[in-house]
């Protein structure tokens, strides 16, 4: 039986939304506080010396969340979150148990990691092409597997939570005319081809899945890539 747990994140964070859908997925107990990551309270290094969410403390009495019990374990890093998580619930599926599988999630999270994030940073902010986004899409989709609805087959993993915070995202953005009207449309026009259906299909399956919708808030998140991609604009 897993140990108390608090989870510090934020709704309009990707990273944090990662480890947000890995809780739900799992029916994990636990206690999450909502840090504003771009005004943290002070205390909050004191819980991730990096400054940055998600951070999870694991174990230990139940104490404030601004001081946990000495005896807790202060743990930082998406990725390392996400296994976490899949360790304390291991019937959850979010990690298989066969190795080949296990290596498949690992390898699916590393893409991901490597040349889906940023792509997006360079997108978003850094002026790239709609092709940028398109190539790591087709790179992801080369992944999937032939028969099963999600990243490595037919469970949900911390693979398909790695990825659906960045596909929900980069959607928003390009609904929404952001960063730029080519840049948007050129991935909207891609992922309504029949080069990306496979893609598509996978994504549009994890954006309407209860834990990516309730792990998240869509309009916080929303106005925060706008002021992201404002200020990356004003700062040329
Ligand atoms: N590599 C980290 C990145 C986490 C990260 O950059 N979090 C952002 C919010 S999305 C943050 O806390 N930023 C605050 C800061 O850097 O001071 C992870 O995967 O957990």
């Amino acid at each position: 039986m897993p140990e108390q747990l608090t989870h510090y994140g934020s709704k309009f964070s990707g990273y944090a939304h990662k480890t947000g859908i890995a809780l739900e997925e799992a029916k994990a107990q636990y206690t999450h506080v909502e840090i504003d990551f771009t005004n943290k309270p002070d205390w909050f290094v004191s819980i991730n010396p990096a400054g940055k969410i998600p951070a999870i403390v694991y174990g230990g009495a139940a104490a404030p969340a601004d001081k946990p019990s000495p005896e807790s374990t202060k743990l930082a890093e998406s990725a390392v979150l996400l296994e976490f998580i899949a360790d304390l619930y291991p019937d959850s599926g979010l990690m298989p148990s066969d190795p080949v599988q296990r290596a498949k999630v690992r390898f699916f999270n590393n893409t991901v990691d490597t040349v889906l994030t940023p792509a997006l940073f360079g997108w978003m902010v850094g002026g790239a092409p709609a092709s940028t986004i398109v190539d790591a899409f087709k790179k992801i989709q080369e992944l999937l597997p032939e028969n099963g609805q999600f990243a490595v087959g037919d469970r949900f993993t911390i693979a398909d939570a790695s990825v659906a915070p960045l596909y929900v995202r980069i959607v928003l953005l390009a609904e929404k005319g952001l960063p730029g009207k080519e840049q948007a449309a050129g991935v909207l026009e891609a992922l309504s081809s029949p080069e990306l259906a496979k893609f598509k299909a996978y994504g549009d399956r994890l954006a309407e899945r209860p834990s990516v919708i309730s792990a998240w808030d869509k309009e916080k998140s929303l106005a925060y890539l706008t002021m992201a991609i404002q200020g990356a604009k004003a700062a040329k």
